[in-house]
């Protein structure tokens, strides 16, 4: 993207209305911008991050089996009056009418309509256990919508749905889920950890979020730092083995991990005081197992291998990917700016042409930008060097790609990271190369 042609309002100032450091460099980024309270346009950085986000979410639901689909944002009253959460989800819940005078609503979650999905197309036990995911935007009135798209009132989730015949499956499903969560969330670079929780308007008997340290967080959590240590992207844990997800759940349920709700001071005390990590979390993800509460209410049965009906047993899962992108500027910033972690960042790079006009300048930085088929931002403005410095820090792309006059005429350019600031000096052809 050549910056001076971009949809990339950066502000000098810090916009008055945002109170937590990560709403503050959005808007200062120009990654969002808000249209009404808790509604977020996504300008064309921002929609990068959040599509990166995506993308390691969906990943590494693929790769546990989970199957990607879209649901509507827009649902029928009359699915929610069977589970009876109609008039149970209150007035988070937005209502809209249509034309015929027909009840809608803007989804907040997908239980009910999933489970309609499957009751019309699911008859056999030889057709379960399955699992399906979405990636959608979502409504819920919020009271206070606060801290920009962390706590948003449209935001984007990804929610998982999971069937079983039994309680034994509904289990392997869950712990599968969770040990997909700590993959997503490893990649991202956070160290989420499950905490168990209450299962609130989703029902159940058995719920975990995960949650990661930043100072704005809106529960105090304790955990112990052992969570930390463990490598969930690697070898040592298969989706497909039910003993490894055994081993696996044991881990993350007998190491202390509390919210303030759940704290029990006299385990946290057994926890060696170099291992207590304590702090203020925010929730990134939220699972759930509920049984049968929604395929009794709606009436969803399967034949069974005795040819009698028996209901699914389900769970869901959600991820909050718009909130991700909040919550991962709360952990990698600096006084200058954002600090993205690789795997998220809008451009692996930025190109900073610190004498436009200048042709050696400009046709080297022609020459680097090629190199990126146009996945690089070119900064092509007329403007001064520190103007660049200062914006190229506050996007906060891993790499800067800085061509001056003296290098230009070499054909060599100084690379430098974002994160601990390193500098080098190398061939402007080898760039690529090396950032790889
Ligand atoms: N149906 C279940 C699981 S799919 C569900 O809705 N769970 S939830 O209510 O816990 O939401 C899942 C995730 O969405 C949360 O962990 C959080 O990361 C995100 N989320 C929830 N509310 C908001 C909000 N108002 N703004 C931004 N993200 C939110």
């Amino acid at each position: 993207m050549r910056l001076s042609r971009s949809l990339l309002p950066t502000l000098k100032e810090t916009p008055a209305e945002a109170q937590i450091v990560s709403h503050r460099l959005m808007l200062r980024a120009g990654l969002v911008r808000q249209s009404a309270a808790g509604i977020y346009a996504w300008l064309p950085a921002g929609l990068r991050v959040l599509r990166n986000i995506a993308q390691v979410v969906r990943e590494e639901q693929d790769a546990a089996g989970v199957q990607e689909m879209l649901m509507p944002t827009i649902q029928s009253a009359d699915l929610w009056r069977e589970s009876g959460r109609y008039e149970d989800y209150g007035r988070e819940m937005l209502r809209i009418r249509d034309r015929h005078e027909r009840d809608l609503l803007y989804g907040p979650t997908n239980e009910e309509m999933i489970t309609d999905i499957f009751r019309q197309s699911v008859r056999s036990y030889r057709q379960l256990p399955q699992m399906v995911y979405h990636i959608q935007w979502k409504f819920r009135d919020e009271v206070r919508p606060r801290f920009g798209v962390m706590r948003g009132r449209e935001f984007l989730m990804k929610d998982a749905y999971s069937f079983d015949l039994d309680y034994a499956g509904a289990e392997l499903s869950y712990r599968r889920m969770m040990l997909s969560y700590m993959r997503i969330f490893q990649r991202l670079g956070l160290k989420a950890i499950p905490m168990l929780a209450d299962t609130g308007p989703i029902g159940g008997e058995l719920s975990h979020e995960f949650i990661i340290l930043a100072p704005t967080g809106e529960s105090q959590v304790f955990y112990d730092a052992a969570f930390e240590e463990i490598d969930y992207a690697g070898s040592a844990f298969s989706h497909q083995s039910p003993a490894d997800l055994q081993r696996f759940f044991g881990l993350m349920t007998t190491q202390y991990a509390a919210t303030e709700e759940k704290h029990d001071v006299a385990a946290w005390d057994k926890v060696p005081p170099e291992r207590r990590r304590e702090g203020r979390g925010i929730e990134v993800g939220h699972i759930f197992y509920f049984g049968t509460k929604y395929s009794r209410a709606m009436n969803f049965s399967v034949v069974g291998a005795d040819g009698q009906p028996v209901y699914p047993e389900m769970g869901s899962y959600g991820v909050g990917v718009s909130r991700l992108v909040g919550a991962l500027i709360e952990a990698n910033h600096d006084a200058q700016g954002i600090c993205w972690p690789d795997s998220v960042a809008p451009f692996p790079a930025a190109i900073l042409n610190l004498k436009q006009g200048d042709a050696a300048c400009d046709a080297l930085c022609e020459q680097v930008y090629a190199q990126f088929a146009g996945e690089a931002l070119y900064d092509d403005r007329e403007e001064r060097a520190g103007v660049k410095f200062a914006d190229a820090d506050l996007l906060g792309h891993p790499w800067q790609i800085v061509v001056g006059p003296r290098g230009a005429a070499l054909g060599r350019v100084e690379l430098k990271r974002r994160v601990g600031g390193a500098r080098e000096e190398i061939d402007a052809a080898d760039v690529l190369g090396r950032i790889r």
